[in-house]
């Protein structure tokens, strides 16, 4: 169906819309050359399909093509409004600001940041036209809720067009602590942007808290306890902004159901077939991204290899790196280097028909990557910093025979949820080399009644759980300051 003409819906508001860089859908090309759309599969999609129903939600973002956008259509049930950006924007506030600006500082400065004065001008532009689409859907009272660091301007920005709407903001990577955020020239418009929201969630307790702290030692404002005020200015009357946690998750019931189907469990029996029937499969699923800890894990592969502590065809690694970023020289470089090590270490272990690693450069579907998870006996998740990580709970929830085991970096959001797992500090590759030992050579009772309990936490705090408190938080969040708080601000 060609999707790029106007419905008649296209010129409706609703009472509740989602802003976030990217639409969920992808164009699609048929060999006849048709053009349609695909929704991207993913948590958030599903945990928005689950808030939006009998909503008629709109969801405002970018399609992914630069130049001028599609018309707004409907797909799935879902009214997609696109944003437009030019291929200097794409370059400048997404490539530039957002991912070699902001992603950097926001992850411990893994690798260092770049600022540039013209990259952050893209940026305001930006999160003003997202402000502009998005005031222009949002009902009278309608609920918005925006989406992670690309869209930091935007609550304040839309609060200055909008002010009856009710506005949440949603940090999917970490809030650094405020000494690295304060290397930011532009940390002040930042956080006056954030300060426009009713509510700010993030996924953990200590990101809240960092953002709280930064409120008051970069602007100097009153804070108490999650809470922020923010004075009058003008016709404007003070209000209180509350930031806390709401860990995200994933779409437990509908994984489990995909990896309970025969055919993923033939292709997860079919994987191990192909891998030569080691007797541990080790496995690692990221986007080629350097803060996923990919070249520390290789590093402990590689020494436990040279020390004769685990052995092809016996054990084997599988690494899954999406690719990623592409464009942004840091990626460039980590790919280089990851594939590098990967080379050494197959030249120098491996032999003929037996691979010590099998490096996989590509994105899968995602039965695909249900069956990975399920072939695999130790999961290797060892972020020097995540947000959350949705692989460790993708890959305990395909585990429904109990089996496998998690090896857990700390910096992860996720391990403030998955305490039992098999922890790990990335940066210490000894104590990496001896968890994952562990992991392998833990007696299987223990291993099931490990994964037994991360299952059952990631069963009872899924994606749409993770929905519903946002939105009730949002919904409750406080409006204006009580009469102590004005007279201590
Ligand atoms: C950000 C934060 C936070 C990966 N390769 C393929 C594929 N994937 C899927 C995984 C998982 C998702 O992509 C990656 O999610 P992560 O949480 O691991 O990491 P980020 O992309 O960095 O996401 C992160 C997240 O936002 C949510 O708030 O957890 O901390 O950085 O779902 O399975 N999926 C398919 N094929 C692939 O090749 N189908």
């Amino acid at each position: 169906m060609p999707t790029d003409a106007p419905t008649d819906t296209s010129q409706r508001t609703h009472d509740l819309v989602i802003a976030a860089n990217r639409l969920p859908v992808d164009r699609v090309v048929d060999a006849d050359g048709t053009q349609s759309w695909r929704t991207s599969p993913g948590g958030l999609v599903t945990a928005m399909e689950a808030v939006m129903k009998g909503r008629e939600g709109a969801w405002v973002g970018w399609a992914g093509e630069t130049g001028e956008a599609p018309a707004p259509f409907v797909e799935n049930g879902l009214h997609l409004h696109p944003v437009p950006l030019s291929q200097q924007e794409v370059t400048d506030y997404y490539e530039g600001f957002s991912n070699d600006t902001l992603w950097p500082i926001y992850h411990d400065v893994i690798v260092p940041a770049g600022f540039h004065r013209s990259w952050w001008q893209a940026y305001r532009t930006v999160n003003e036209r997202f402000a502009r689409a998005v005031a222009d859907v949002a009902a009278q009272g309608a609920t918005v809720w925006i989406h992670d660091y690309q869209l930091q301007l935007v609550p304040e920005l839309l609060r200055a067009m909008r002010p009856d709407v009710r506005i949440g903001w949603f940090n999917h990577i970490p809030f650094p602590p405020v000494e690295l955020f304060a290397q930011l020239p532009w940390r002040g418009g930042i956080l006056e942007g954030l300060l426009g929201a009713d509510y700010l969630g993030f996924q953990r307790s200590a990101d809240a808290q960092n953002f709280v702290r930064a409120c008051r030692q970069v602007l100097g404002l009153t804070t108490k306890g999650d809470t922020v005020t923010v004075p009058g200015t003008g016709s404007r009357r003070a209000r209180v902004v509350r930031a806390s946690a709401v860990p995200i998750s994933i779409d437990s019931a509908g994984l489990e159901a995909l990896a309970m189907t025969p055919a993923v469990q033939e292709r997860a029996a079919a994987i191990r077939a192909s891998l030569g029937s080691p007797k541990v499969v080790l496995l690692g699923v990221d986007r080629l991204d350097y803060t996923k800890g990919i070249r520390h894990r290789l590093k402990a592969y590689e020494e436990l290899l040279a020390e004769g502590a685990i052995k092809p065809p016996d054990v084997t690694f599988v690494q899954v790196a999406t690719p990623s970023r592409e464009r942004v020289a840091a990626y460039r470089q980590l790919r280089t280097e990851v594939e590098t090590t990967v080379g050494r270490i197959n030249g120098q272990y491996g032999e003929l028909g037996v691979a010590a690693i099998h490096y996989l450069h590509h994105s899968y579907p995602r039965e695909e990557m249900a069956a990975l998870f399920q072939a695999a006996d130790v999961m290797l998740v060892t972020p020097l910093r995540d947000g959350m990580n949705l692989v460790a709970k993708e890959y305990v929830t395909c585990r429904h025979d109990e089996g496998g085991a998690l090896v857990l970096s700390e910096f992860t959001g996720a391990w403030h949820e998955m305490h039992q797992a098999f922890v790990c500090n990335p940066h210490d590759i000894e104590g990496l080399k001896q968890t994952i030992l562990r992991a392998i050579h833990t007696d299987a009772k223990d291993k099931r009644r490990i994964m037994r309990a991360l299952r059952r936490r990631v069963s009872e705090h899924d994606v749409q759980l993770w929905a519903k408190r946002f939105l009730e938080a949002l919904a409750t969040a406080p409006e204006r300051p009580s009469a102590k708080d004005r007279a201590t601000s």
